[in-house]
């Protein structure tokens, strides 16, 4: 593999964001995945494998490692934070279409809840992993959802909610979703469910973290 793509793939792993970054304080000085992003570019990397071959295994390891509770949603963000840096330099070829995303995931969190920060790390991670994302953000009723999937046939979608009083809301935009777009297949995550909500509820997945999110989108993708 390229070193470039190497040294890229650690950038975001660390959470080094650019040269003038901080963080982490032993990488003082150094390049980032801003800086090391566009010098893969500019020595003919194809676009496609600095996202497969760097971007995509670190985060890779960053999900593995918050899964593990190696790391924290502090450090979780900042490597988000460095690879959505090196996706700046890789936006213009997926909107020309010279690098193919593997779908497109809409997210949001459900009507009557405001919690976003996990909705926003499962949304990082699964761009990390190599989708597009549509966020729709929070307080998302089915009507939304609904018109953003026709507007996307295909494409996957991720319900989020933080509050035992908003899960039921979940229920009422799943079965929504299933009446008008049958085939769509649904994720669900947040911090009071579990496998057995999401199938009384008639979801498809049920994820725990980020990285079990991402796993279940490979398989889709496969
Ligand atoms: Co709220 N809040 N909050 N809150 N809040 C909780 C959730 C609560 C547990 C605190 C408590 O009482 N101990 C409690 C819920 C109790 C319950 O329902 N049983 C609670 C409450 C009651 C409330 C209010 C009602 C408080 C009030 O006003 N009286 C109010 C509700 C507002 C509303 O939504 N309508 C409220 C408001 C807020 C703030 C606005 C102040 C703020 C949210 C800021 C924001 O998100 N921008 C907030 C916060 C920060 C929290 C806590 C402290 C932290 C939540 C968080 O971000 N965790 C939380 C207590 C706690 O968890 N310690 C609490 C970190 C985040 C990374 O984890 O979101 O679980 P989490 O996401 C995880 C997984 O769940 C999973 O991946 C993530 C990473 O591992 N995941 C998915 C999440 N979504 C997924 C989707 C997937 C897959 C995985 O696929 C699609």
């Amino acid at each position: 593999m390229d070193p470039i793509l190497t040294k890229l793939g650690e950038a975001v792993e660390s959470g080094k964001v650019d040269k003038n970054s901080p963080y982490p304080p032993q990488m003082k000085g150094e390049d980032g995945a801003d800086e090391l992003a566009r010098q893969a570019l500019d020595n003919g990397v194809a676009p496609a494998d600095v996202l497969t071959e760097a971007l995509v295994p670190a985060m890779d390891r960053v999900g593995r490692k918050f899964s593990e509770n190696k790391i924290f949603v502090p450090q979780m963000l900042m490597s988000a934070k460095a690879m959505n840096a090196a996706m700046g330099h890789l936006k213009p070829f997926f909107q020309s279409g010279d690098v193919k995303t593997k779908g497109t995931f809409i997210i949001g969190t459900v009507k009557g809840d405001l919690h976003d920060i996990g909705k926003n790390l499962v949304a990082m991670m699964i761009e990390g992993g190599g989708w597009s994302i549509i966020d729709l953000g929070v307080d998302v009723n089915e009507d939304t959802f609904n018109q953003t999937i026709s507007e996307n046939p295909g494409a996957v979608v991720g319900l989020s909610a933080l509050l035992t009083t908003t899960m039921t809301n979940m229920e009422e935009i799943v079965k929504k979703i299933k009446e008008v777009n049958p085939d769509t297949k649904i994720l669900v995550g947040g911090a009071p469910l579990n496998d057995d909500f999401r199938a009384n509820i008639g979801a498809d997945f049920y994820a725990p973290d980020p990285r079990g999110a991402v796993e279940y989108l490979k398989e889709l993708a496969a």
